[in-house]
This record gives structure tokens, C-alpha cells and sequence, in this order.
């Protein structure tokens, strides 16, 4: 690597500056690991301390039926397949019953799109959730499930995210972003919601005052100036709205997948996104370790080049162990807390918006925003 070219990127992240897509680039293609590694770290440092949070969770996919075929997924089934399965009220107020008996603050909701399921359906998913417990925050549908919603009902998607709203909905995950660039999704993911689509989503939901999640699936056929477009298109939506609360890699699961014969991205890789991700989205408050993809152990490690969040208890998820992930569908909050503090951070429980949760036996309250916190 050119020292002279490292140093004024080393520079630019010491004085707070932005870098620049060709920075980002240069640090893809070229950075080692424990540089990546150490100037995200300084980054997480000054922005969080050496707090690291965590949510208590649940997950619910309420089908998998679904009427796209990405290459990359697992999940997804066709109407008739044996492995088929729809979630009636009954069985939705049941997780929601079991969320609460676990202590969880948030439900995390996402699915296929079901052929034959109306946007009133999908609307019901989140109503019954908020009628059985209206305390619990509803984080529910991709950018790619509200396209889908608006190619049903011919409405504006302002018109979908206001109806959702008024049923109950909390905030949007960052599921469906993939990869922005339209050559490597015309691989991918070749029919569903598009780079514009899903920007465009996030945008109006953040005018009306949602908050929303971004993620990025890389390790498959994507190369190094795709993750950096991806990166900084994000970045330049967040810099007019500041709506987004957390940016997720996400590591390609191969197995049972239509793109089986491609590797799993390393440990190493996962690592530099991790890192990369912190430098380049210089207006993103938090980065997640999402350690159900990645592993208990990379996502600890990750604490120290990058990450602030670690997602949650996360019971019951299906997306990653139906594409061969190793890792428990779910972790005590005690194991969270130790895997956390063995990386030399302190745990802090937060809610979906990133405000701390305050635990007084089984019951709960929300306490300060988190940036209320560093270094108080
Ligand atoms: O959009 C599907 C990905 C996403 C595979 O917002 C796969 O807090 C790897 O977005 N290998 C859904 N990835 C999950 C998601 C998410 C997860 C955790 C937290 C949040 C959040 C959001 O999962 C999909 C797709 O990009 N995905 N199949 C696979 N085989
Ligand atoms: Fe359907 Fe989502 Fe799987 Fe694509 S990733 S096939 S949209 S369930």
C-alpha cells in the first residue's frame, strides 16, 4: 500500500473528514485488516466509548410463500411446496404472547410475498401484533415488501406507509437493499424492487417521521466499486433525511441457495465490511455485528473494528438457518453480556430507537436516547 495515500486517508478519519468514494475504494482494495480495523475502531471510540448495545427481540416471518425467486435465498417457497407455510391471527398473537413472556421491546416482521395474500393481509399481520400488545415497537416490511404493496394497490407509497402507520407500525427494517447497482441485482435478485424503488421507499418513509434500517449483502458475485456505490449512495440519502438509525452488512449464506457453489465470505472479509461500513457512512450513528450471520465470535471481535450493536435476543429466525447458518436461532441476554464484555465493551440494552431500556424485574421502561450516555 502507498504510505502517502494511507496517511492522508488516516488524516482525513482523524480530523472527523469525509472520505471520498475513491478512498473508500483505495481501503476495499487495498487496506490490510488491522489498519481497516484500527481506524474504524477509533471512529466507533469517539462515537460510542466503549458502550456496545443490544436488543431484546423476537422474529416473525409470517410466510414464506413467496412470488420472487432471488437467487441468493433460502427462505423463499413456492405456493404448493410442501415446506409452504402462512401464519393465521391466532398463531401471530401467540409469538406476540411469547415476546412478551420473554421481555422482549421489539418484533422483528418480514416475509416472501405471497401471491395471494392482499395488502389487507399484510396490513392485519401488524394490527393483530398491536392489538395483542400495543407496547411492543412493530419493526416490519422491507423496502421490497412496501414495493410490492404499492405494485398491488396502484397507491403512492406514502399512501401504504401511513395505512401501516395507523395499524401499528414502528420503523422499517433495512432488508432489500442488497446491492444497489442494477448489473449485479440483474444477477441477483432480478425482478424485485430496484436501487430507486427501495431509496425512494426509505426516503418517504422517513418524511413521515419512520425511522429505518440500510443493509448491504455482499460476499457473492459483487466487487469492491459496488460495495463503495452502495455505500455512498446510502450515505447521500442519509445525508437528506437522517433517518436511517443503523447500517447492517450482511454476509452471503450459500447453502441451499441457487448461488450454492460460491463461498461464504471469511471471517476476514466480514471483518473489512464491518470496518469499511464505519468509515464510509460518516452520518450513520450505528453499525450492527449481526451475529446471527455472522457468528458469536466474529461479531465479538467486531466490537473492536466498527461495530456498536449487536442486534438482539433474536428468537426464532429462519431467513439465515434455512441457507445453512450455524449459529442458535436465539441468545440469552446473558450470553449477549458476556460475549460483550469479553471484548472489553459494557452492555447496554436499547430499544428500536436506540434509547436505553431500563429493567425493574419483569417490567420495563425507556430511559435516555443512547448518545445521552457516552461518556456520562
Ligand atoms: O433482504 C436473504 C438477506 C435480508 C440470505 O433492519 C440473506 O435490523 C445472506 O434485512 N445469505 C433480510 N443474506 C434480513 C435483514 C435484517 C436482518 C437483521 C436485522 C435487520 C434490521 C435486517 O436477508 C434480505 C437479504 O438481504 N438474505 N437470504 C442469504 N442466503
Ligand atoms: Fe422473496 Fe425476499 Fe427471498 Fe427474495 S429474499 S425470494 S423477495 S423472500
Amino acid at each position: 500500500m502507498s504510505d502517502q495515500r494511507l496517511q492522508t486517508i488516516e488524516g482525513k478519519v482523524q480530523d472527523g473528514e469525509r472520505l471520498t468514494p475513491e478512498d473508500g475504494l483505495y481501503l476495499d482494495e487495498q487496506a490490510d485488516l488491522l489498519t481497516l480495523g484500527r481506524l474504524a475502531n477509533l471512529v466507533r471510540r469517539r462515537r460510542h466509548g466503549n458502550l456496545a448495545y443490544y436488543n431484546t427481540n423476537i422474529h416473525l416471518n409470517p410466510t414464506n410463500v413467496c412470488v420472487y425467486r432471488c437467487r441468493f435465498c433460502a427462505f423463499r417457497a413456492d405456493l404448493k411446496a410442501e415446506k409452504a407455510y402462512v401464519f393465521t391471527d391466532d398463531m401471530i398473537r401467540q409469538r406476540v404472547h411469547e415476546a412478551k413472556a420473554s421481555g422482549a421491546t421489539e418484533i422483528h416482521v418480514v416475509g416472501g410475498l405471497h401471491h395471494q395474500r392482499s395488502f389487507d393481509w399484510y396490513v392485519n399481520v401488524v394490527r393483530v401484533i398491536h392489538e395483542t400488545w400495543p407496547e411492543l415497537h412493530i419493526k416490519a416490511w422491507t423496502g421490497v415488501e412496501i414495493n410490492w404493496f404499492a405494485h398491488l394497490t396502484k397507491k403512492p407509497y406514502t399512501w401504504i406507509l401511513e395505512q401501516l402507520k395507523e395499524a401499528g407500525l414502528g420503523s422499517l427494517p433495512g432488508g432489500g437493499a442488497e446491492i444497489f447497482d442494477e448489473g449485479v441485482r440483474a444477477q441477483i435478485c432480478e425482478h424485485k424492487a430496484d436501487s430507486e424503488a427501495w431509496i425512494e421507499i426509505h426516503r418517504t418513509a422517513h418524511e413521515l417521521g419512520l425511522r429505518s434500517n440500510a443493509t448491504m449483502l455482499y460476499g457473492h458475485v459483487e466487487a469492491a466499486q459496488h460495495r463503495i456505490d452502495h455505500l455512498v449512495r446510502l450515505r447521500q440519502l442519509q445525508d437528506d433525511t437522517g433517518g436511517f438509525q443503523t447500517f447492517i452488512p450482511l454476509a452471503f449464506h450459500p447453502e441451499n441457495t441457487g448461488m450454492a457453489h460460491i463461498p461464504k465470505p471469511t471471517g476476514h472479509m466480514d471483518l473489512r465490511m464491518i470496518a469499511l461500513s464505519r468509515l464510509m457512512l460518516d452520518n450513520f450513528d450505528h453499525i450492527k455485528a449481526y451475529w446471527i450471520m455472522l457468528g458469536e465470535s466474529i461479531a465479538q471481535v467486531a466490537l473492536g473494528f466498527g461495530a456498536d450493536d449487536v442486534d438482539g435476543t433474536v428468537v426464532h429466525e429462519l431467513i439465515y438457518h434455512d441457507a445453512g447458518a450455524e449459529t442458535p436461532e436465539g441468545l440469552t441476554v446473558a450470553q449477549l453480556h458476556r460475549m460483550i464484555r469479553e471484548a472489553g465493551c459494557e452492555p447496554v440494552e436499547r430499544d428500536t430507537l436506540y434509547r436505553q431500556v431500563i429493567r425493574e424485574g419483569a417490567n420495563w421502561k425507556i430511559g435516555e436516547p443512547l448518545s445521552k450516555l457516552v461518556n456520562a
